[in-house]
C-alpha cells in the first residue's frame, strides 16, 4: 500500500481520517507493507526510510522537507486538487511552483519505494496525492501490477478542465493498470474525461486504451469493518464517557455530527439548518442537543482557518440566542476521540447528521448505522451528494444546500415511529453487511491481480 501519509496506530488510537481507517482495516487482513510520508517535516531528509513492524504490517516512512510540504501537500494537493475534485472551485488556488512540487514528490516516492519492491508485489496506491506515481515507476522500469484508488469524488469534465495541468494528471492516471472509484458517477466522469481529453478508446465498460496502453477502471465503494464497529459498540456500553454523556443529556434527544473540520463537510450549512430547525419547530428548544465533533485538519491552509472561525462564531451565536440556564442547543468540539468512545457516542444518538457538500463516500454514515442498537435504532440523515447515498438510500436523504430541507428532515427524524426506523435500519445494514471492508479489498486486489493476465 502506498499513500501520502502513513498512520501508525499509537495506543489503539487512529487518526481521524477515512483513508487511514480503511487502509489499515484492509491491511490487517493479510498483512503487507505500507509506505508513505511520516508526517514529519524536516530541514534535511533522513537518507534511509524509517521501518516499523507491528503484527503483520510493516510501516515504512519518509520525511518531507518544508518546501515540499508547503507546495506539494498544502499547495497542489489541498489548494487545487481537493477543492476542485469536491466541486468547490472557489477554494482553488493554482500556482505553477506547486505543480512542480507535486511532480517532484511523486518522483521522490517512486525513488524511495523501488528498493522495497519484490518481483511479485502488487502495488496499491491511494488517493489524489499520488496520481503520477505509476508513471514515475514505469519510467524507472518497474513492471509490477499497479492499482490506484481515489477516495474522493472525480469531477465532471466541464469542471476538471478548469484545473491547469489536468491533461498531465489524466495521463498519469492512465499509467495505472487499475483505477478504482467510490461510485458509478465518478467512474462515468473519469471515462468521459479521458475520452474527451486524451482521445481514449473505451474497449468495454471497464477497459480503456490510451496511446497503446490498456487500463481497467471500476467501482469499489469503500466500507467499514462491521465486526470492529459492533465490538466497539458493545465495549462502549461499559465506558465512563458514555455514562457521562447520557447523564448530561438528562433524557434529551441527541443529534450527532462527526467530521474532520473541512469546508467540504458542509458544517456551515448544517449549523444553519439546526438553527432554522430550532426556530421553526420551537417545541425542540430546551430539548434537542446537537453534538458536533470536528477535529481540526490542514490548519496551515487558509480556507481551513476561516471555516473554523466561522463555525466557532455560528455555534457561539446559536448558544447565545437559544440557550437556557440548564440547556445548551449545541456542543461544538474540536477534539479527536478513541474508536470505542466515538462509536459509543454514535450509538446513543437519536439522529446521525451527515451532510457533506460532496464526499467520496463518507464512512461516518456507515459507522453510524452499524453502531445502532437494532431494537431501537436512530435515524441517519444523509446528504445525497455523499458517495454513501448511492448505497444507503434507506437513509433520510437531503440536499445539504437546501437548509430548509435539512431542518425539516431533523424534525421528521426525531418524530419517526420505531417501525419505520427499524425498517430503514435493516435495509441499510443489509447493504453494509454485503459490502464491507473485506469486499472492498478483495474485489480490488482480485481485479488488480487479473490485470497480470
Ligand atoms: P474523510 O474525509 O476523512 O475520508 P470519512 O469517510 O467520514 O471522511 O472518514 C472519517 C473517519 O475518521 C471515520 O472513520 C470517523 O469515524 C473518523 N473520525 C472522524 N472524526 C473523528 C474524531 N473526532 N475522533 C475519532 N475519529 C474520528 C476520505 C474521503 C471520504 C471517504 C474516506 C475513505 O473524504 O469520502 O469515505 O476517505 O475512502
Amino acid at each position: 500500500m502506498v499513500s501520502n501519509r502513513v498512520a501508525i496506530p499509537k495506543g489503539g488510537r487512529l487518526p481521524a481520517g477515512g483513508l487511514a481507517i480503511g487502509v489499515l482495516a484492509a491491511l490487517k487482513q493479510y498483512g503487507g507493507l505500507w509506505f508513505g510520508w511520516s508526517g514529519e517535516v524536516t530541514k534535511v531528509r533522513r537518507i534511509k526510510p524509517v521501518k516499523v513492524t507491528q503484527g503483520n504490517i510493516t510501516y515504512v516512512t519518509i520525511d518531507l522537507q518544508q518546501q515540499e510540504h508547503d507546495q506539494y501537500y498544502n499547495g497542489f494537493c489541498n489548494r487545487v486538487l481537493w477543492p476542485l475534485f469536491h466541486y468547490l472551485p472557489q477554494f482553488m488556488d493554482f500556482q505553477r511552483d506547486q505543480w512542480r512540487a507535486y511532480q517532484t514528490v511523486n518522483q521522490l516516492f517512486a525513488h524511495k519505494l523501488i528498493p522495497l519492491l519484490k518481483p511479485d508485489d502488487l502495488i496499491w496506491v491511494h488517493d489524489y496525492h499520488l496520481m503520477l506515481l505509476a508513471q514515475e515507476l514505469h519510467t524507472a522500469g518497474v513492471t509490477n501490477p499497479m492499482g490506484f484508488f481515489l477516495h474522493i469524488p472525480f469531477p465532471a469534465y466541464g469542471l476538471l478542465r478548469s484545473m491547469p495541468r489536468h491533461t498531465r494528471v489524466l495521463r498519469g492516471l492512465c499509467h495505472y493498470d487499475l483505477v478504482g472509484f467510490q461510485t458509478g458517477d465518478d467512474l462515468l466522469a473519469f471515462r468521459n474525461c479521458v475520452t474527451n481529453d486524451l482521445g481514449a478508446t473505451l474497449i468495454d465498460d471497464h477497459q480503456l486504451e490510451v496511446a497503446g496502453r490498456k487500463s481497467r477502471a471500476g467501482v469499489f465503494p469503500i466500507s467499514i469493518d462491521m465486526s470492529t464497529i459492533k465490538n466497539a459498540a458493545r465495549k462502549s456500553l461499559h465506558t465512563h464517557t458514555r455514562e457521562r454523556l447520557i447523564k448530561s443529556l438528562a433524557r434529551r434527544p441527541l443529534i450527532i455530527g462527526v467530521d474532520r473540520l473541512d469546508y467540504s463537510k458542509g458544517l456551515n450549512n448544517r449549523l444553519q439548518a439546526y438553527e432554522l430547525f430550532l426556530e421553526k419547530y420551537s417545541e425542540n428548544r430546551g430539548k434537542a442537543v446537537f453534538l458536533q465533533i470536528a477535529p481540526q485538519s490542514r490548519e496551515q491552509v487558509r480556507a481551513y482557518g476561516e471555516i473554523q472561525r466561522e463555525l466557532e462564531e455560528a455555534a457561539g451565536r446559536m448558544n447565545g440566542r437559544f440557550a437556557e440556564f440548564d440547556w445548551m442547543p449545541i456542543r461544538y468540539l474540536n477534539q479527536s476521540f478513541g474508536r470505542t468512545t466515538l462509536i459509543g457516542f454514535l450509538r446513543i444518538s437519536q439522529v446521525g447528521l451527515v451532510t457533506p457538500l460532496r464526499d467520496g463516500m463518507n464512512l461516518v454514515a456507515k459507522e453510524y448505522v452499524a453502531a445502532q442498537n437494532p431494537a431501537a435504532p436512530g435515524v441517519l440523515i444523509l446528504s445525497s451528494l455523499a458517495g454513501a447515498a448511492r448505497e444507503l438510500d434507506a437513509a433520510l436523504l437531503v440536499n445539504p444546500f437546501d437548509v430548509d430541507g435539512v431542518a425539516e428532515a431533523l424534525q421528521t427524524a426525531l418524530n419517526m415511529p420505531l417501525a419505520e426506523r427499524k425498517e430503514r435500519h435493516t435495509a441499510m445494514m443489509d447493504v453494509i453487511r454485503r459490502h464491507d471492508i473485506r469486499a472492498w479489498r478483495e474485489n480490488f486486489v482480485q481485479q488488480l491481480q487479473d490485470t497480470r493476465k
